[in-house]
């Protein structure tokens, strides 16, 4: 049986990696076997290109160049990592992919839709989610609660702006696709948003061994 491909997304400290964990941990004492992993990133050669996207000291980064960066890190991501897992039968469980491309650098920057959908089918070699959990919270709970982390990366020093249409990005892909995406309301607690997801990606696996 091929595996699940399982991806997160929504702006800024929407709450991804805190479900992701709960999530894992609930799926791997159910007996599945789950990996996790990130955009971009996820590999030693990613990793390095995320390091380059997102220091903040980059800032006269082009949209182009930022474009082509997160496209490589997804090739190497999927050829390295998403793919085998997939092959073997295994559950990914991926924070952020290519509908983040869609939202920051088309919604976002403004770059074409056209060249976005181009590269996305080049990076992705056609491996493509199976369910999407797209986690919404306005743009400025999510910042708050990102800021305290600490220093900004060269994405989160955006404005506020920007950040709006990355959101609106987003929502507009969980309209035109509602089979894959599904939108989670994450101002709720972190154990009630747990709860949503897990309604969703169970009802995804007892599909799938129907
Ligand atoms: N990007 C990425 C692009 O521009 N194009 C692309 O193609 C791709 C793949 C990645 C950046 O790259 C951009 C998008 C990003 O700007 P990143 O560091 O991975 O950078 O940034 P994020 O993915 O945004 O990760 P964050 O860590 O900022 O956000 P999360 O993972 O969504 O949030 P999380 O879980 O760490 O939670 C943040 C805080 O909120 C609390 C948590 O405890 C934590 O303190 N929290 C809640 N508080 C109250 N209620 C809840 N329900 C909460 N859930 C979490």
């Amino acid at each position: 049986m091929s595996g699940c491909f399982i991806t997160f997304e929504g702006v800024e400290g929407c709450g991804k990696s805190t479900q992701i964990a709960l999530l894992w941990e609930y799926l791997t004492e159910a007996g599945y076997d789950v990996i996790v992993t990130r955009e971009p990133g996820g590999t030693p050669i990613a990793e390095a290109i995320r390091g380059v996207l997102l220091n903040p000291d980059h800032e006269n980064m082009g949209p182009a160049v930022e474009l082509l960066l997160y496209a490589a890190a997804r090739a190497q991501h999927v050829f390295e990592k998403i793919a085998p897992a997939l092959a073997a039968g295994q559950i990914v469980l991926c924070d952020r992919f290519a509908d983040s491309t869609t939202a920051y650098q088309g919604a976002g920057r403004g770059l074409h839709a056209e060249l976005l959908h181009t590269l996305n089918e080049i990076a992705t070699g056609g491996v493509w989610p199976d369910c999407t959990l797209l986690i919404d919270v306005p743009v400025t709970v999510g910042l708050e609660r990102a800021r305290s982390r600490g220093r900004k990366d060269r994405i989160e020093q955006e404005s506020i702006d920007f950040h709006e249409r990355v959101r609106q990005g987003f929502l507009s892909l969980a309209a035109s696709d509602h089979d894959r995406i599904h939108l989670i309301p994450g101002e709720a607690s972190v154990d009630e948003v747990h709860q949503t997801i897990r309604r969703a990606v169970e009802a995804l696996l007892a599909a799938r061994v129907e």
